[in-house]
């Protein structure tokens, strides 16, 4: 659709994409009518449990759901938020996937929903781009690829 705007985003992008660290550039996918907007992750231990985060905006007229997603890395790959639990943040699967509404950006974000990458069968090292399938509902799946940022990046209140 617009492509002059397209255009003209390229030619800096791929000069950012050469000067800097991969996890400092802000990469996105799309799928069918959802926008997915910088992928990221934490560093983790192998064998502990790792964290999506990421933008999914719905650039179209029908509701979708991101419903799962899958990752070589893990043993298994949950979608979650946050609720609040007698003053105690605990997580909890999100219940028939995650809805975007149309025109509706949802934000996975520290403190709120996230992937939870159950089961690391190796660490996530900052710098590195871990692949992710995303699967939704009506868009079907994409492959992204999480940029690992530090430890506690961004907050920090994830506990597990
Ligand atoms: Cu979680």
């Amino acid at each position: 659709m617009p492509s002059r705007r397209s255009f003209s985003l390229l030619l800096p992008g791929l000069l950012a994409a050469a000067a800097l660290p991969a996890a400092a550039l802000a990469h996105s996918y799309t799928a069918g009518d959802i926008a997915i907007g910088h992928p990221w992750s934490r560093a983790a231990p192998a064998n502990g449990t790792g964290a999506g985060f990421m933008t999914l905006r719905n650039t179209g007229a029908t509701p979708d759901r991101l419903v799962s997603g899958q990752a070589d890395i893990a043993r298994a790959v949950e979608i979650h938020t946050h609720i609040q639990d007698g003053g105690v943040m605990r997580m909890r699967p999100v219940e028939g996937g995650l809805a975007i509404a149309p025109g509706q950006e949802v934000t996975l974000a520290p403190g709120g929903y996230h992937l939870m990458l159950i089961g690391l069968k190796q660490p996530l090292k900052q710098g590195e781009q871990v692949p992710v399938t995303l699967v939704f509902e009506r868009a079907g799946a994409v492959k992204v690829d999480l940029a690992v940022e530090a430890a506690g990046a961004r907050g920090g209140q994830h506990q597990h």
